[in-house]
């Protein structure tokens, strides 16, 4: 769980590695790993010397003063030993709860880490509810790749599953293996790839689950802004102020739905994301700006507060592999507007040129610091 100073040198490079492996394949710059929550020891001081961060969070501590100094937990959970200048202490925080640490050469210095619990964040009441959310911070914009294929989704050439219109993935859109006994992944580029470059933004949500089923109006209400660059650093704005009442393909819960599974199995949006926990989700009309500038409206916007589906290098996993102790989120404006007539394929001017030449699509937008999440229910 201790790592040690080399091992973040690995960290780094790998991080390093990999940007140039965006910018390579994209030839646009990229930022390198921001890292994570950051304690400094300088002036005989942790600063800050109080932070929360989410379970399965690695803190890293740096001695800034010229004075050695130690990270020592309270109740021996971790040690640093002597940490010279410019020396770093990291730690993993896998058990939720409240961790005070001292200095050993310093015992006034004095620090807390709060590890808040994914689960914790399960809302627990029933509709009518409201749900407020924000995230920001750490925010990567999900490039066109193939999606690789669960057979717990898609079964075998021998016996598909998950072949249904606009949700599943048609027989002849999927590639197999050599021997023709699996599937191996889509045919086609998607928007649910493991490509991303890191961009910035910030998220703010509000949204009322009154609803539960699909109708031709809705007492659901959202609104939502979101803000973020590409990877060019581009500015986007997404406000969707409207709950979309029933969904074409499946239900959308009157717009907006909480404590639901989604994705995958389920027939709730496409397969090609794995099953899991949603806490909140919303279809709705937005609006989409670039560099500030209306550029089109009308657009079917999806946002979903889910259990993470990614691992450590940035994989969309498969179904068994979802981690159910963390959330993220994720915003997504399909190729599809709304019209009088219904939903009519439709590409977002996004305005951001891929490699061959193309517009990109669809928005799909990561947001892995949730920062709040808070429920009330309603009257
Ligand atoms: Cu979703």
């Amino acid at each position: 769980m201790q790592k040690k100073r080399r091992e973040r040198w690995r960290q780094v490079i790998t991080a390093c590695t990999l940007s140039v492996l965006v910018a390579g394949s994209i030839a646009i710059a990229s930022q390198a790993d921001a890292g994570g929550p950051a304690v400094e020891i300088k002036g005989l001081r942790f600063q800050p010397d109080k932070i929360t961060v989410q379970v399965g969070s690695t803190v890293t501590w740096t001695n800034k003063d010229r004075a050695p100094h130690t990270v020592t937990s309270r109740n021996e959970v971790f040690s640093s030993g002597k940490l010279g200048r410019g020396d770093s202490y990291f730690f993993t925080f896998t058990e939720p709860g409240t961790y005070d640490y001292y200095c050993k050469f310093h015992p006034s210095m004095r620090g807390t880490v709060v590890v808040a619990s994914a689960r914790a964040r399960r809302p627990t009441i029933l509709l009518p509810l409201e749900i407020q959310v924000k995230a920001g911070d750490d925010v990567r914009w999900i490039l066109p790749g193939k999606r690789k294929l669960d057979p717990a989704v898609f079964g075998t050439p021998d016996q598909p599953i998950g072949f249904e219109p606009n949700i599943g993935v048609p027989l002849q859109a999927r590639e197999k293996n050599e021997a023709g006994t699996a599937y191996t992944t889509t045919l086609m580029p998607t928007p649910f790839s493991d490509k991303f470059a890191r961009v910035t933004g910030s998220l703010s949500l509000t949204a009322r689950d009154v609803s539960a089923m699909d109708g031709p109006d809705t007492e659901d209400e959202v609104d939502f802004t979101a803000t973020f660059t590409n990877p060019k650093g581009v500015e986007y704005k997404v406000v969707v102020k409207k709950a979309i009442p029933r969904g074409p393909d499946h239900p959308f819960f009157g717009g907006v739905a909480t404590n639901h599974l989604m994705h995958g199995m389920t027939g709730i949006g496409t397969r090609l994301m794995p099953t899991q926990f949603v806490y909140l989700a919303f279809w709705g009309l937005g609006d989409l700006f670039v560099k500030g500038k209306k550029v089109d409206t009308h657009r079917i916007v999806h946002v979903m507060l889910g259990e993470k589906v990614r691992d450590e290098n940035y994989r969309l996993v498969f179904d068994k592999e979802v981690n159910h102790e963390a959330t993220h989120l994720h915003l997504i404006l399909p190729p599809v507007k709304g019209s009088p007539e219904g939903p009519v394929q439709s590409p977002v001017p996004t305005g951001f040129i891929l490699p061959n030449g193309k517009q990109q699509p669809f928005l799909h937008i990561m947001f892995e610091t949730v920062e709040k999440v808070e429920t009330k229910p309603l009257k």
